[in-house]
């Protein structure tokens, strides 16, 4: 039964896209309504305004329909504006989202600045900022420094469907409704409506503003296109089963935030709302898409970009960041949300999965190639198929009869095993989890109250309601050691089809009808059903592990908060170039978007990659965050050794280099946990000044350091690198080379090579030698590549810590170092006085580029004690190395160069 629902579902999955499964805007009454939105013109009585110590509001109102509504204004932080628009007297409580900001901000005391003339203008703290709200028609400006920086209903687009009661007779809802106020048909899926419309959107104008990122997730270009005539970016979470490129339409996951960027400031705007969302963009003027790096043409018209937002239900809730900077705007969105959690450093190595590996012999075989081919790796991952007939928490028995012994086999070598549990829940009667899940009420239901059954991988199943607190934790409980039967502390997990995706449900996912807990109906939060599985998995692997160990999940569906459960990736891609090419820029919004700990399966999920393909995904994806090889059920198999041994050769190497920069990632994604910088940065987060690096999105700058220009096309001998900043230096991490930035260079590449670029003035630890795992690699020794500024100095940073507890948090147990290079020293410093860590790791050697003179003499410096060191100096490449050292981390250290 199991497995005929699985082949009668492969092809409709298969054939989703050709049979036009899913929506267009034209297709989304709500959308209709608002782009043919008629003359409603809402004002705001400025005599209304009530201040508080939380801010302040006042009433809105539209004439025609009398409608009433309710604008407050509040900052949090000094420059995070957060605008909400509710009903006064709603017939109902509409939905607002609960659980994504990690807590209810702080809010400042705002005041009267000026009043008159038909506005009001707010404004608090140091008077930086300020908000002016114009009364008739309404809009509200945000000024920095008097300059206006966003407009909120600049054109009056802004509409509010208040909830109404349902018509008397039942008239409206047998009739076709062509406006979709209460019910609304797609194909063969009526939709039924029970609050009616209740839609909402607003326009915003970003003033000077050119170009806008963000609001993943899609498969298009970093820079958001011009939707003009075009479809608009939709957000809703969708299973799409070999998705195209160059789109716009919802996929897995959605964040709500976008950002504006321009030379002199950075804007996010945040729109806190989880029902369906469509994303409108104009660029005025309209610019050459293909020649978005160029300044835009001289024209008299303001530059500035028009954002529309609009949503099914919920209410008007955006936060405006203020930024300024790139950095700042990243940070205020984050102590909203929260930061990437830490992953442990064992997921930031390579993991192997494949959909699915068969059997416990399978697995061993799988992991013994790894060693044979001396090809490192941490994880091994089982798909649906290690179930017993795809009842999660379960074993096949003939498959997997020894779990825990198999576990414990991968746990001597030093790895893990990730299994997959999706939200849906087999109904059976005769399955003990299927009877809790049911006797403790935690399945969504139909409107009339009766449990809603759609269709999945085990055939008919219910879904789990994780919207529900009490839900959540008795799923959590369901991955104690002790309830889980066959998982270890070495068991991670992966939820998966969380969209959520439902077989022959419309557009394959779940009515918008069904009913959550509290009465609310999917429609309105069906954007944070994922983030809800996920949030219930996190929690239950951190009660199993006491609160100590740092939980691994990584989950397909995710909304605005996902970053702080873990890592995510992008779903059903091709084994084409098209996708290859394409990850680079998702990644990137997804990143932009604080979900910093996300990848693409190495390979391509559907079909098979040819060996160039495959070798050039593994170079990508050893420099991107989440690192992971997968592969479709009807796919050959693509393990690294089974292509000859220049494709094993080829492949290893590129993991191998992954293993050696992993103490550069763990530095990072601890930045990115304390920080919000993300470890992939588009280029202009680097280099917010510069107008060439905006739109660029084929490469991307690792940290502050590593430019990595993966090659995305077949039989290339030749890469366009583009190298920023006029006074930046960069050099080729393979030849040593350097070269000035602010051009574009054509860099000769073979199928051994990918371009990466190590940027002047940064300092870049990795570890030398060759392991099997990442706690191999933690033994080895370092070495430091230090990158000479033309002023000869450089900066990095190293951070330590056991690498898999939270005692870095708890017990303040990690180390932080900073490497500093000037003229003649390069020094070692420990950062913070507090921290505890003994770190075991040395440096064994330093490599110096661009040094212009071979010294005369280099000594170490350590506790007053004075070495003197042998080097080795290339007058050529003016490189400076020194090897055979042993400073070790423990104590500050100098190297002089005289
Ligand atoms: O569980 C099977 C697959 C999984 O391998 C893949 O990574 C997910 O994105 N899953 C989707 C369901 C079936 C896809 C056709």
């Amino acid at each position: 039964m199991a497995n005929e629902a699985s082949t009668k579902t492969e092809s409709v999955a298969l054939d989703n896209d050709r049979k036009e499964m899913f929506k267009k805007s034209e297709h989304i009454a709500f959308y209709r309504r608002h782009k043919q939105k008629p003359g409603v013109h809402y004002c705001v009585s400025l005599e209304s305004l009530a201040l508080t110590e939380k801010g302040a509001s006042l009433e809105v109102f539209e004439i025609k329909s009398q409608v009433h509504l309710l604008l407050q204004v509040r900052v949090c932080r000094e420059s995070a504006i957060r605008v909400t628009i509710d009903e006064i007297h709603p017939v109902k409580m509409r939905y607002r989202v609960p659980d994504v900001l990690i807590e209810e901000p702080v809010y400042e005391q705002l005041r009267v600045e000026r009043k008159g003339e038909g506005s009001v203008t707010l404004s608090w703290g140091l008077g930086q900022h300020q908000v002016r709200i114009q009364g008739t028609p309404f809009s509200l400006d945000v000024l920095c420094a008097k300059e206006v920086i966003t407009t909120l209903n600049p054109n009056s687009r802004m509409l509010f469907e208040t909830l109404q009661d349902p018509p008397r007779h039942d008239s409206t809802l047998n009739q076709e409704d062509p406006s979709g106020l209460w019910q609304e048909r797609f194909g063969q899926f009526v939709d039924v409506k029970a609050n009616g419309p209740s839609s909402v959107g607003m326009d915003f104008c970003l003033h000077g503003f050119n170009h806008v990122y963000g609001i993943p997730e899609h498969a298009d270009r970093l820079r958001l296109k011009d939707t003009s005539g075009g479809e608009p970016y939709r957000l809703y979470n969708l299973d799409v089963f070999g998705y195209r490129t160059d789109s716009r339409l919802g996929l897995y996951g959605a964040v709500p935030l976008l950002l504006a960027h321009k030379p002199d400031r950075t804007l996010g705007l945040f729109w806190l709302n989880a029902s369906e969302t469509l994303v409108d963009v104009h660029y005025h003027p309209k610019d050459n898409e293909e020649d978005v790096a160029a300044p835009v043409k001289r024209s008299r018209a303001p530059i500035q970009t028009d954002v529309h937002w609009i949503s099914e239900s919920g209410v008007i809730d955006c936060f405006i960041l203020a930024g300024p900077t790139p950095s700042q705007v990243l940070s205020q969105y984050a102590q909203l949300t929260g930061y990437q959690a830490f992953p442990p450093l064992w997921s930031l190595g390579y993991h192997q999965c494949r959909w699915n590996y068969e059997d416990e012999a399978d697995v061993k075989s799988v992991d013994a190639g790894f060693d044979q081919h001396a090809i490192p790796y941490d994880v091994i991952w089982l798909d649906i198929e290690h179930t017993d007939g795809k009842r999660y928490f379960t074993w096949d028995s003939e498959r997997f009869p020894s779990p825990v012994a198999l576990q414990q086999h991968l746990a001597r070598r030093k790895r893990k095993m990730v299994v997959i549990s999706d939200p849906h829940i087999k109904v059976d009667p005769d399955w003990p989890l299927y009877c809790e899940a049911r006797d403790g009420d935690h399945f969504v239901k139909v409107k009339d109250g009766g449990v809603y059954t759609g269709s999945c991988w085990p055939g008919d199943s219910n879904y789990l309601d994780f919207s529900c607190p009490q839900t959540r934790s008795w799923y959590a409980r369901c991955y104690s050691l002790n309830k889980y039967k066959g998982s270890t502390d070495s068991l991670f997990v992966w939820n998966d089809m969380n969209e959520p995706s439902v077989f022959y449900g419309p557009e394959q996912t779940m009515p918008k009808s069904v009913v959550h807990r509290g009465g609310w109906e999917h429609r309105d939060l069906h954007n944070l059903y994922g983030f809800y599985q996920h949030m219930a998995t996190v929690d239950g692997l951190m009660t199993r592990a006491g609160g100590t160990e740092r939980p691994f999940v990584l989950t397909r569906s995710f909304f605005a908060g996902s970053q702080r459960l873990g890592a995510v990736w992008t779903g059903d891609t091709e084994a084409t170039w098209d996708h290859l090419k394409c990850c680079i820029p998702m990644l990137l919004s997804l990143s932009l978007a604080a979900i910093a700990f996300c990848g693409a399966d190495v390979g391509g999920f559907a079909g098979d990659p040819d060996p160039e393909l495959l070798v050039r995904w593994y170079q990508a994806g050893a420099l991107q965050p989440f690192f992971r090889g997968h592969a479709d059920k009807r796919t050959k198999r693509r393990e690294p050794w089974l292509f000859g041994e220049a494709v094993t050769a080829r492949i290893r190497s590129a993991v191998q280099r992954r293993y050696c920069l992993l103490p550069y990632w763990y530095t990072l994604f601890h930045q990115a946990h304390t920080a919000a910088l993300p470890p992939m940065r588009p280029l202009w987060l680097e280099f917010p000044g510069e107008q060439s690096a905006f739109s660029v999105d084929h490469e991307y700058i690792i940290g502050n350091a590593l430019l990595a220009c993966p090659v995305t096309a077949p039989g290339v001998k030749e890469v366009m690198v583009f190298l920023p900043g006029i006074e930046e230096l960069w050099y080729d991490i393979d030849s040593a080379q350097a070269f000035s930035g602010d051009r574009n260079l054509a860099h000769p590449v073979t199928l051994d090579t990918v371009p990466v670029f190590q940027r002047g003035g940064t300092v870049v630890p990795r570890r030398e030698g060759a392991g099997s795992c990442s706690a191999d690699y933690q033994k080895l020794p370092l070495c430091l590549t230090v990158a000479l500024d033309a002023k000869g100095c450089a900066e990095g940073m190293l951070y330590e810590d056991d690498g898999h507890s939270f005692h870095y948090r708890d017990r303040k147990t990690f180390s932080s170092h900073r490497f500093l290079m000037t003229p003649g020293s390069l020094a070692c410093s420990r950062l913070s006085e507090d921290d505890t860590f003994v770190s075991g790791s040395s440096v064994q050697s330093v490599v110096v580029l661009g040094m212009r003179r071979k010294p005369s003499a280099v000594t170490a410096h350590t506790s007053g004690i004075q070495v003197p060191l042998t080097f080795r100096y290339r007058e050529d490449q003016h490189l400076l190395a020194l090897g055979g050292l042993d400073l070790g981390m423990g104590r500050d250290w100098e190297i002089r160069m005289q």
